[in-house]
């Protein structure tokens, strides 16, 4: 007779923290998120921390370069779709890991005679307003000049005007040979009031460039998280077919750690997939290994060599894995129990395996909830999907804007490799749908105010940490007519909208 659990699955929606007691130290700011990315030998440091508990969900309408620099630059890491190409997913982590390395190779480049209109062409389609003046207009060839800008007037120069009478020619330009180190380079920058400067091999052709802004979006982002070359962080998806061929062509693009993507991760495929890249790279290459929902299935996949193991199956957005196949399991419950595993684990073994909690993750105190159930870090989809950064079109729909979101297992996304188990070409069924979801604006603002939430409830909760958090969080869960109680009720909410809902 088949096993019935008896206690019913739940999710984030039923439950509530208790505020513990907290002393004057607990405010936001004295608050910590960082926590471990990848896995840990009791006494020693994890290799990559994140400095916040956030990670994009490995989806083509959410993990694109954009969303990469702009999480990487708060403090979290994006893991960039595997349902591509190798070479287009590789050229993508490259770009992210070229983006700021305070030489950065430039990514917008013309002839001397392409005219403003090719430069403005440029402009929109890579949105960078210096530009290099090249001999054969690529990143390296022999430089003419640099035009910005502040070279051209939009309602005043013609569209067909040469760029050689536009740009500051190559004579006048302040620039630096190779070898020069960073910090040279931005004194350059501060002497001369440069906002960027070209760096030239021995006969001129262009390397790269240092940008002020660089220097001072360090300032603006204190918990930006970059490597030991100082590049943004990256992550990117991987599944169980092309590994042997999509691993090494990843690692040699840069990707800082990998994660195997499926809806399922309790298979002999994920173990192969794992075995093998271990096998490869021993521990220089990290790679998380996922979804599963119960301690037998985590176990499965830390013996396997994961460093991380994502948790949740069917709860994302826009995930309809429960209703077609009738697999799945409610995310705090599945959370909850391997957590438990995980801890111990760590008990009996002397090694920390980060759990990451994946999808259904609606309201920003779903988000502490997570992390006290024992999350270390957690992965959005439709919440980042909402973003300016995010990968797809912005539209107006019925009069408010909206971002397009799809899942992975729609026949938008074709993502064969995910969601079959082998063999087939064909999807024959999806398990995801294609959507709207509301913009909101830059990535930045939005996270910003999610993070104070978070800090805020740590802090009622007496914790200064997410460890913290974990050890001291009481929860309970809440009945149905409570769960009325906590929203607005009883009253007519002046805006309209709100309580037409209601
Ligand atoms: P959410 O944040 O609730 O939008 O969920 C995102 C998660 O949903 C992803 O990280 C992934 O685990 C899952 N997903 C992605 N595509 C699909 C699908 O098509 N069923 N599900």
């Amino acid at each position: 007779m088949a096993y019935l659990y008896e206690e019913p699955s739940r999710t984030f929606s039923e439950y509530l923290l208790i505020p513990g007691y907290s002393s004057t130290e607990c405010i936001p700011v004295n608050v910590s998120l960082k926590t471990p990315l990848v896995k840990f030998k009791k006494g020693e440091e994890p290799s990559i921390t994140l400095n916040i508990p956030m990670t994009s969900a490995i989806m083509q309408s959410v993990s694109g370069e954009a969303m990469a620099k702009a999480l990487s630059r708060e403090g979290g890491i994006s893991f960039i779709y595997g349902s591509q190409p190798i070479g287009s997913q590789c050229a993508m982590v490259s770009r992210v890991k070229a983006f700021k390395a305070g030489f950065v190779p430039s990514d917008s480049n013309l002839r001397s005679e392409d005219t403003l209109s090719d430069l403005i062409a440029l402009k929109k389609k890579k949105g960078h307003s210096t530009i290099a003046v090249t001999e054969d207009g690529t990143s390296s060839g022999k430089l003419l000049g640099v035009v910005s800008s502040r070279d051209w007037r939009p309602s005043r120069t013609p569209l067909d005007t040469p760029i050689y009478q536009l740009m500051t020619p190559f004579a006048n330009l302040v620039y630096a040979k190779e070898g020069i180190t960073l910090s040279e380079a931005n004194d350059s920058i501060w002497e001369h009031k440069l906002n960027s400067l070209p760096i030239v091999d021995e006969e001129n052709h262009l390397k790269y460039f240092v940008f002020r802004k660089d220097y001072d979006c360090h300032k603006d982002n204190p918990d930006e998280l970059l490597d030991e070359k100082k590049r943004y962080r990256v992550g990117a998806g991987i599944n169980t077919r092309d590994y042997k061929e999509r691993v090494p062509a990843l690692v040699a693009s840069g990707a800082d750690v990998l994660c195997i993507d499926s809806s399922e991760g309790y298979s002999e495929w994920q173990h192969l997939t794992l075995s093998w890249i271990k096998e490869q790279y021993g521990d220089q290459v990290k790679v998380g290994a996922g979804n599963v929902v119960d301690k037998e299935g985590f176990l499965f996949l830390a013996e396997s060599g994961a460093d991380f193991v994502k948790v949740g199956i069917g709860g994302g957005s826009i995930c309809i894995t429960r209703e077609t196949k009738g697999i799945g399991r409610g995310q705090a419950t599945a959370l909850l129990e391997v957590a438990k595993a995980r801890d111990e684990y760590f008990q009996e073994q002397g090694i920390y395996i980060p759990i990451c909690s994946d999808g259904g993750i609606v309201l920003d105190y779903h988000m502490t909830l997570a992390l006290a159930m024992g999350a270390d870090f957690l992965m959005l989809g439709r919440y980042f999907a909402r973003f300016d950064e995010s990968p797809t079109e912005k539209v107006n729909v019925k009069g408010s804007y909206m971002k397009e979101y799809w899942g992975e297992g729609s026949s938008r996304a074709r993502n064969w490799q995910r969601y079959d188990l082998g063999g087939d070409e064909t999807l024959s069924f999806v398990e995801g749908v294609d959507s709207y979801v509301p913009y909101a604006g830059p990535l930045k603002d939005n996270l910003q105010l999610s993070l104070s939430k978070i800090k805020s409830t740590m802090c009622n909760c007496g914790a200064l940490n997410i460890s913290e958090l974990q050890k001291k969080a009481r929860l309970t869960v809440v009945s149905s007519t409570s769960i009325i109680e906590g929203g607005a009720h009883d009253v007519l909410l002046k805006d309209s909208q709100d309580s037409l809902k209601k």
